[in-house]
């Protein structure tokens, strides 16, 4: 009987382990919008960044809109390493930043201080 329970116990521990990482990853990505020889995509920045991914059509020029709802100072800027893109935030107005998606790679972003982050893939 023992044994029984221990072994639900381990599957069920798995199946919350899978659904975690599934789950999360399913809901942190989108894909850009694209429309004409342009694409777009917005990104909430409340307690972290809502998507965390997001990926680009490489060569189609890109804007990402930032939209701060978070009152804290930790996230009041975002900064491109890659790019030298470092932009202050501003609580609920919209933020467009302009990526150059001529190279295909990734390319992460972060708060000001470097403790919440997020990734452009462009492919
Ligand atoms: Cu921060």
């Amino acid at each position: 009987m023992t044994q029984v329970v221990t072994i639900l116990v381990g599957l069920a521990l798995i199946g919350f382990i899978l659904w975690w990482f599934f789950g999360k990853h399913e809901v942190s990505s989108a894909a850009a919008t694209v429309t004409a020889d342009r694409q777009a995509a917005d990104v909430l920045v409340d307690g972290g960044y809502k998507p965390e991914v997001v990926t680009l059509k490489q060569g189609v020029p890109a804007t990402l809109r930032f939209t701060r709802k978070d009152p804290s100072a930790c996230l009041d800027r975002v900064v491109f390493p890659d790019w030298g893109i470092n932009r202050p935030l501003a609580q609920d107005k919209v933020e467009e930043i302009t990526i150059d998606t001529s190279k295909p790679g990734e390319y992460e972003w972060a708060c000001g201080m470097d403790m919440f982050h997020g990734k452009v893939i462009i492919k």
